[in-house]
């Protein structure tokens, strides 16, 4: 049983899920120091809490010293395995893992573990309602938001663990071994992080680097490297199909076609657990779609306004622009991870979209689109939700759909759209009192 027994362990990164990770690894009997290159922490109650627990805490930035006497460093997803400190530390000998490696090592139930370019969060929610209609023990957490080290304490052997998983967080792995590991699809994404493509893929094959012949590996047959990935590893296969659906199709009400091969794949995970199929029936009835993933916020003077900035790379915009009809505005930008915006090109074209450009990735989105597709800049989320709103046609549509990442202007792709939910109620509100008057 792996033990951190009086063992002196650093935590690096001190947001969700290295807060979690050091009261997890306080109450397992170590001596934790969680560091952050912030000042400190924005939660008085979390300060509270890791204080109270005994962890020391860092800010300020990361002194070698702190990595280079500890027994055992754990990362957030957040932070990158060749961070200067980290990687010195590695070097010279220092096991380092991350936060979700760390909390696997405890958890007494089974995990279930999704990941993929496209699609984890939608997904890891819905198999996690599938189970609980089909009455099984079942927490969702991970990249979803809900660190997998804060439900440690809650897990059982009749626990399912439906775990999100990205690369960040697969890269930093060891004996992660998910019971059943799910492959939605691959392509480029966070580049700025990984170093190529193939070190991208390398890091979410490790999903299945750990499963043995009774696992399950489950795979998109529409999707050929997933299987080639998943053929490296030593589980059974099942693969899910948009093509050969498990469930009726009439009982998925959510906006965008795409999302069909996700039903699949939680249905595929839910069959294999013995979830009836009437459970994923109800589980798929009642689910309207997630925040910030197509989300329809609401429609001003017949312009229909949808809040999609879960959409962070180029691969997710292309399913959501591909979601809809001619006439349509796109916000789009942010800060660039890689991927190819020429994609984009045909399918924007195709409904003669107008792109309105925000942030770091603005003149890129203007070189890119050049003479195919009209592309207006806007200096904010704001003032691009006006634009927008003027550029568009009556019952057309403007969707938030970045094909980025958000930390150029916002904390994260959550806070962005709750920003352009906002600006939206804005507008209606005052295209509303303008009507009145
Ligand atoms: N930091 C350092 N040193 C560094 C780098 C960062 O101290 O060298 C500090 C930052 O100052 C900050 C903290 O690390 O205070 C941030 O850590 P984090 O980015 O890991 O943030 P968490 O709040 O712990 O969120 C992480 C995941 N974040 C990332 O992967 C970037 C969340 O996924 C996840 O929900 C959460 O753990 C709980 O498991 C978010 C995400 O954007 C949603 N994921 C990416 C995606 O989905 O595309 C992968």
């Amino acid at each position: 049983m792996f033990s951190v027994e009086r063992k002196t362990v650093t935590v690096v990164g001190a947001a969700r899920s290295g807060i979690a990770a050091a009261l997890l690894l306080v109450d397992r009997g170590a001596r934790v120091t969680l560091t952050d290159t912030r000042p400190s922490l924005d939660d008085a109650q979390a300060d509270a809490r890791l204080r109270g627990a005994g962890v020391s805490l860092e800010f300020n930035g990361h002194r070698p010293e702190t990595f280079m006497s500890c027994d055992l460093i754990v990362l957030s997803p957040g932070v990158s395995l060749e961070q200067p400190q980290v990687s010195a530390a590695r070097r010279a000998g220092v096991p380092v893992i991350g936060e979700l490696e760390l909390a696997s090592r405890w958890l007494s139930g089974r995990i279930v573990a999704i990941t993929g370019t496209k699609g984890k969060s939608t997904t890891t929610t819905l198999t996690g309602r599938m189970f609980v209609a089909g009455g099984l023990k079942a927490l969702v957490g991970g990249n979803i938001g809900t660190p997998l080290s804060s439900q440690v304490a809650d897990s059982t052997p009749d626990t399912f663990h439906i775990v999100e998983a990205s690369s960040f967080q697969l890269e930093a792995t060891d004996t992660f071994h998910p019971w059943i590991a799910v492959m939605l699809n691959i392509s480029p994404d966070h580049l700025d992080r990984h170093a190529s493509f193939a070190e991208y893929a390398r890091a979410k094959a490790k999903i299945f680097a750990n499963q043995h012949e009774d696992d399950w590996a489950v795979i998109n047959a529409d999707d050929p490297e997933t299987l080639a990935m998943a053929r490296q590893g030593r589980a059974r296969t099942m693969t899910f199909s948009a093509e050969r659906p498990l469930v009726p199709l009439s009982s998925i009400r959510l906006i965008g076609r795409h999302l069909v091969a996700d039903v699949m794949a939680a249905a595929t995970v839910a069959q294999i657990a013995g979830v009836p199929q009437d459970a994923m029936v109800r589980a798929v009835e009642s689910f309207s779609g997630l925040e910030h993933a197509l989300e329809p916020v609401e429609t001003v003077h017949g312009v229909h306004f949808v809040n999609d900035s879960k959409a962070t790379n180029v691969d997710a915009a292309k399913r959501a622009i591909e979601s809809f009809e001619k006439g349509l505005v796109v916000i789009m930008g942010g800060r660039f991870k890689g991927g190819d915006f020429r994609l984009l090109r045909e399918p924007l074209a195709a409904r003669q979209a107008t792109v309105v450009a925000i942030g770091e990735a603005q003149s890129l989105i203007q070189s890119t689109f050049e003479g195919m597709v009209r592309v207006e800049t806007a200096a904010s989320l704001a003032d691009a939700v006006r634009v927008g709103y003027v550029l568009a046609q009556p019952g057309g549509t403007v969707v938030l759909s970045p094909a980025c990442a958000s930390f150029d202007m916002f904390r994260d792709y959550a806070e962005r759209g709750s920003t352009f939910k906002q600006e939206v109620r804005r507008l209606a509100e005052e295209a509303k009192t303008s009507r009145e008057q």
